[in-house]
């Protein structure tokens, strides 16, 4: 049996995953509300596939539950947030549950710990738990690092499909462990020790940050002689060794905005390119907030409370609105304009910003300059919803008169 600690987007769907290819799972989280939802039979977010996979665990061997499990195995999936003033790691929800696990695991068990962490972590801010245990790593306790891959809005087949890397003190262990992930992933499994994976998980997301901040600023040059990014990029793309990624409002969710800071924070006089490349992608929402105020003028639009936002969340398909451009240019707005713009994503089911609408009709209805932020399907399968509308279009689906981009 595996003990999946941390119900969340990562924990869940690996929890699922194990149990629908036969393996015995316990998942503990310490969400009262949410082990009763997943205990009614409810998944807990929006993620394509996620339902059925759901039902093939439950028909197999799954359950939730607010306790933690003595067992050899526990797979630990929690949050780590950044410090936003030092930009380091907040590990203590790992440690918390490190703690948690150590209260009841047996001798021997295999802690895996699957949420990102910055390099160094599990040294600082785990190693030093088992100490104060009193526990020997690798006699009482073998830890094992295993971070996540998997992109939101194809998480289950990415869970299946993707490479993993398993970073462990003991190569024996992380023999072990990879056997185990073998279960339900199709592709290669890399042993390694526990910082190289650390840093890996990393530096994969600071080059995604990297391209696409090469894109924002290409845009952003564009926009300065009137230049057609889109073109220029697509047909740059022709050359065999040129894979330019495509600009937006910004770089949100918990990932590609978080992950890059730690190494600025640990490596601040080394990591220049990638500092730089995360102020050029922090300022985009800004930069969307320039182009208003010129479509604005364009058009002699003077009102801003008619002004829409089409998507709060960090990117198209998904709910998740963690480190939202949208959320990042309200933010903008309500300090250089003082005034309420109108919201809609329908995604966002609950109500978290002001005059956020529910109702596409009753959105457009409200607005005279809809600004696209985010590309969900319900918007690139039907374009013509937005119709008659000034368009000014982030995400580049929009075709037509009186549609604007970046
Ligand atoms: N974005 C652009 N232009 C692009 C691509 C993305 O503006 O060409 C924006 C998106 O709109 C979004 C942000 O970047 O705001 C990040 O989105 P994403 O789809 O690139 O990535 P995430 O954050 O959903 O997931 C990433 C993935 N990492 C990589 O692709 C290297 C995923 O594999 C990781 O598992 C995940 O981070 C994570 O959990 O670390």
């Amino acid at each position: 049996m595996i003990n999946v600690i941390g119900l969340g987007y990562i924990g869940l769907p690996t929890a699922l995953m194990f149990a629908s290819h036969g393996v015995e799972v316990v998942g503990t989280d310490i969400s009262e509300p949410l082990v009763a939802t997943l205990n009614a039979g409810k998944t807990t977010f929006e993620e394509k596939g996620l339902d059925e996979l759901f039902a093939a665990a439950v028909a197999k061997n799954i359950r939730f539950t607010t306790e933690y499990m003595p067992t050899d195995t526990y797979i630990i999936a929690v949050a780590t947030p950044y410090d936003t003033d030092s930009k380091r790691v907040d590990a203590s929800y790992v440690q918390a549950a490190v703690r948690n696990v150590l209260a009841v695991a047996p001798k021997g068990a295999v802690v895996v710990i699957e949420s990102t962490v910055s390099p160094g972590t599990i040294d600082r801010y785990v190693r030093p738990i088992l100490a104060e245990a009193g526990l020997t790593a690798g006699e009482d306790v073998h830890l094992v690092h295993a971070p996540e891959r998997i992109i939101p809005g194809n998480m289950v087949y990415e869970l299946e499909h993707n490479a993993r890397t398993i970073g462990a003190d003991d190569p024996q262990i992380g023999q072990r462990v990879r056997a185990l992930y073998a279960s339900f992933c199709l592709g290669d499994i890399e042993v390694t020790d526990i910082r190289t994976a650390e840093m890996t998980k990393v530096v994969e997301n600071t080059f995604r940050d990297i391209k696409i901040a090469y894109a924002n600023e290409l845009a952003k040059i564009c926009r300065r002689d009137n230049m057609d990014v889109y073109e220029i990029i697509r047909i740059a793309n022709k050359h065999p060794r040129v894979n330019i990624l495509t600009p937006g409002p910004g770089v949100g969710g918990h990932c590609i905005s978080v992950d890059p800071w730690f190494l600025v924070g640990d490596y601040p006089s080394l990591a220049n390119l990638i500092k730089q490349a995360r102020l050029v992608n922090d300022s985009m929402p800004d930069f969307v907030l320039e182009r208003v105020s010129d479509v604005m003028a364009e058009n002699g639009l003077t009102d801003v409370s008619r002004v829409g936002l089409y998507g709060l969340t960090y990117k198209e398909d998904v709910d998740d609105v963690r480190e939202s451009p949208t959320l990042q240019l309200l933010d903008s707005m309500r300090r250089h304009l003082a005034c309420g713009v109108q919201v809609y994503d329908p995604f966002v089911t609950r109500d978290i910003v002001a005059n956020q609408h529910h109702d596409l009709d009753a959105f457009l209805n409200a607005c005279d300059l809809v600004v696209v932020m985010v590309g969900h399907s319900q918007l690139r399968q039907h374009p013509e919803l937005l119709a008659g509308k000034i368009v000014l279009d982030t995400r580049n689906i929009c075709r037509g008169s009186g549609v604007y981009r970046l």
